[in-house]
């Protein structure tokens, strides 16, 4: 069953709207998170206004992070319901079925960020009603949220009850993460929620107003009546419509917390009256500009966005260019780009998913793409993991070991490891289910640096480096000094016990990922001592205090870097094969026939048949691994063994994770596996926006709307970053024309297009050295032509 349509949009509006054209109440979920609305404050999951069962609203505000109970992991807290409204017309409730709906059409423009939903309404009694749902988040005043519904009756007139308002009775999940401070309606009209989280105490603001409209022109005639409940405020508003004549009520709403941004330079967090203040006025200002003016501002901000970051693909055939456009869309709205006190979470802000952490997802999947497009963004996430560094010395001094350990999952800036240890309960036996992640899933430390590099070779950023760079390279290498263990009768460093990408595999020993991965975090290291000590006298003082203070010296790190990098163990390719062992034994493991499940349409169902310890000794893996190591290092092996690895491997991963399948195609691309790269670049599109109507419910896979955008630059596109350069060896995929995509260089901002016969970039800062289609050139300042 299609239930989801990309080709709505025609002339200006082609590949910018996504259509849902049926409704199903059964599939609540899937819109509610991939229509979500925002601008990386806040996150509006695009539930419909009136309640159906399997609904989960959401909306979240980023860093408000709070701990439900002690026992419990700290998560991003479900502010509150702002989008309801219950309809009742001519004494019948509102609801749709699939029988009662005579049309309908939900739609979300990726262009604007607007949501449109469109029905034709046949009630019990016979009355025919049109009523169109529209909303959107404000990209201008992150704090607004404008909405509104137009009832219009066809066949009757109609007498109309909207009960609207502010329902903080909404949970993660059953933790109730708010208490309810204060509810207040200023002058009969304004309705606001005081709500300061259980633990962390974050003040939370939620203010509503209602206009009503009657054929274009607002009225103050109508009923209106304010209830409350517990946690609750919402507005009873009557209204007799005429048949053919058109109501509508307009919703503004604002949300503020102590956490915002615009308070942190008084060093200290506002109380709760300025935060309520604060977001009535805003309330009352935004009142006034009302829905049209409000979203022409956002819309304003959404066209600058569009035109700076938009790839425009020429394809003949499929939904590529929508698809891209979507992964785009989210993209911008998973970050406040200007507070780097905030990371992403794996589920951005459309679920409550992975409770608003932050992964390995954000550096190696997401962080690649505001580097080349969005340079100053990048650095954001980068100095939030500077910050982070707090909690990183803590997770390594809690486990043992010296410097800096990144949490796998992390939260608040200081918080350090919030990866929950148990998940669950066996509920057959009663024994807890423990996940292991956080304890010895490690290579998110050389992770965060691989792109940390990464972004210094590409934007040359020396006060990023300056500032916080040199540190967390020096003090992650720390942590791999302490954490590699010498093994005697093997006569070399070793990594043993941990997770590696593929997450089906626990405890196992020198995972190449890891090993190779933290050896580069430790070359580095001991190549940025060597800078600083000839080059950055200061920082060279700065941190030989902070080693001093640890009773060491930046020369013994330095000396003990170089002894242990040459006898750290990277696995080789087997000398028949050439293939890299995932880790120790994994040759040895058991094969089976996998097809079944990577042909599945749902994730997992490898566990239909097999146990986990079953599966752990199967060469059958979650996802990309061996082959992300081989993308992100090329140089460790041949192109040769490259294209073997990739063989071996891809037949033995379920891409079971999200995280996997445009890192194949990528891959692919570079081993010129055409249609293999271009089947599995349309799946990782698809992940949320294809047909399959469940795997979203949780919030959308925010890694693999970064895993997209790298598909086409890095894989179609060929882009690397490579030996310091920038290289370009596009693969334009038979099925587009052409494709151009805009990227920085170094500060120069250049439009690369990319089509059968080679490649045009269009660089509007200054000439450079790049490599283009193998050659070493010059970029000039302007058009430049490469021809295959
Ligand atoms: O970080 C990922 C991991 O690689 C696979 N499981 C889900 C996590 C969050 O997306």
């Amino acid at each position: 069953m299609s239930v989801m349509n990309y080709r709505k949009g025609t002339g200006a509006e082609t590949s910018w709207i996504i259509e849902e054209t049926s409704f199903h109440e059964k599939y609540t979920g899937k819109c509610e998170s991939i229509f979500t609305q925002g601008n990386g404050y806040l996150g509006l999951r695009n539930s419909l206004e009136e309640r159906y069962v399997d609904t989960v609203r959401g909306m979240f505000i980023t860093g408000t992070f709070n701990k439900a109970s002690k026992e419990e992991a700290t998560e991003l807290p479900n502010v509150s319901d702002i989008v309801n409204m219950e309809i009742e017309l001519n004494g019948e409730r509102f609801s749709m079925t699939e029988d009662n709906l005579k049309e309908y059409s939900r739609t979300l423009n990726l262009y604007t960020g607007e949501t449109c939903r469109n029905v034709l309404w046949e009630g019990k009694n016979g009355n025919v009603v049109q009523l169109s749902f529209h909303r959107f988040v404000s990209y201008k005043n992150v704090h607004v949220i404008g909405a509104y519904v137009e009832i219009k009756p066809v066949n009757c007139d109609v007498k109309a009850t909207v009960v609207s308002g502010i329902n903080a009775q909404v949970t993660n999940n059953g933790a109730q993460h708010l208490t309810e401070v204060s509810k207040r309606a200023f002058d009969e009209k304004y309705l606001q929620m005081g709500m300061v989280t259980t633990e962390s105490e974050v003040v939370i603001a939620v203010s509503t107003v209602h206009d009503v409209f009657l054929d274009g022109e607002k009225t103050e005639e109508t009923a209106y009546k304010i209830v409350d409940d517990r946690r609750k405020i919402h507005a009873k508003i009557q209204l007799d419509i005429p048949k053919g004549e058109t109501a509508r009520v307009e919703k503004i709403s604002t949300v503020h917390s102590s956490r915002d941004l615009e308070y942190t330079g008084s060093g200290k967090e506002p109380d709760k009256e300025t935060v309520y203040a604060n977001g009535l006025e805003n309330l009352k200002e935004a009142e006034c500009k009302g829905y049209r003016t409000l979203l022409q501002e956002s819309r304003e901000v959404w066209e600058a966005i569009w035109k700076k970051q938009d790839i425009v693909i020429d394809s003949r055939e499929d939904d590529a260019q929508v698809a891209v456009r979507f992964a785009l869309y989210h993209l911008q709205i998973m970050v406040r780009k200007e507070d780097n006190r905030v990371g992403i979470g794996a589920k951005a802000l459309s679920g409550e998913g992975y409770k608003g952490h932050s992964f390995w997802d954000t550096e190696t999947f997401i962080f690649p793409y505001f580097q080349m497009a969005e340079p100053e963004v990048a650095r954001t996430l980068l100095e939030f993991r500077y910050k982070g560094l707090y909690g990183a010395r803590k997770k390594a001094k809690e486990n043992g070991y010296k410097g800096a350990m990144y949490p796998w999952e992390a939260a608040w800036i200081s918080d350090g490891e919030v990866t929950p240890y148990i998940t669950g309960v066996n509920v057959h036996t009663g024994e807890p289910l423990i996940c292991l992640t956080g304890v010895i899933e490690q290579h998110i430390t050389s992770d965060i640096i691989f792109a940390l590099w990464q972004y210094y070779t590409a934007t040359g950023d020396q006060d990023f480096m300056d500032r916080y760079g040199y540190e967390m390279i020096i003090e992650t290498a720390r942590f791999w000094n302490s954490r590699l263990e010498w093994i005697e009768e093997n006569n070399r460093y070793e990594i043993r016990d941990v997770i590696g990408p593929d997450e089906y595999k626990e405890h196992v020993d020198n995972n190449a990922y890891t090993n190779y991965m933290a050896h580069e975090n430790m070359r580095l290291a001991a190549q940025v001592i060597a800078c600083i000590r000839d080059e950055k006298k200061d920082i060279y003082g700065k941190m030989q205090k902070l080693m001093q203070e640890e009773g060491t010296s930046l020369e013994q790190l330095e000396e003990e870097l170089k002894d242990k990098m040459k006898k750290l163990y990277l696995p080789q390719p087997d000398e028949k094969t050439g293939i890299i062992p995932q880790f120790d034994g994994y040759f040895d493991l058991k094969e089976i026939d996998l097809s079944v499940y990577k042909n599945a349409s749902v994730v997992g169902t490898v566990f239909h048949d097999y146990s986990g310890e079953d599966v752990q000794k199967m060469q059958a893996g979650k996802q990309a691994d061996i082959v992300e190591l081989l993308y992100q290092m090329e140089d460790i092996t041949t192109p040769d063994n490259k294209a073997k690895n990739y063989v071996y491997y891809e037949a033995r991963t379920l891409h079971d994770s999200s995280l996997s399948k445009a890192i194949h195609s990528i891959t692919a691309c570079d081993l010129g596996m055409e249609k293999e790269a271009y089947e599995m670049f349309m799946s990782a599109a698809l992940t949320d926006l294809g047909q399959e109507m469940k795997s979203s419910d949780a919030g959308i896979h925010s890694a693999n709307m970064g895993g997209v955008w790298q598909d086409v630059v890095m894989g179609f596109g060929g882009v690397r970053i490579h030996d310091g350069h920038l290289r370009i060896r596009p693969n334009c995929p038979k099925q587009w024309e052409k494709f151009t995509y805009p990227i920085y260089w170094k500060g120069n901002k250049l439009d690369v297009t990319v089509c059968k016969d080679g490649v045009e970039v269009i660089n509007e800062g200054t000439a450079f050295m790049a490599e283009i289609m193998g050659q070493m050139v010059t970029v000039e300042k302007g058009k430049n032509e490469f021809l295959a």
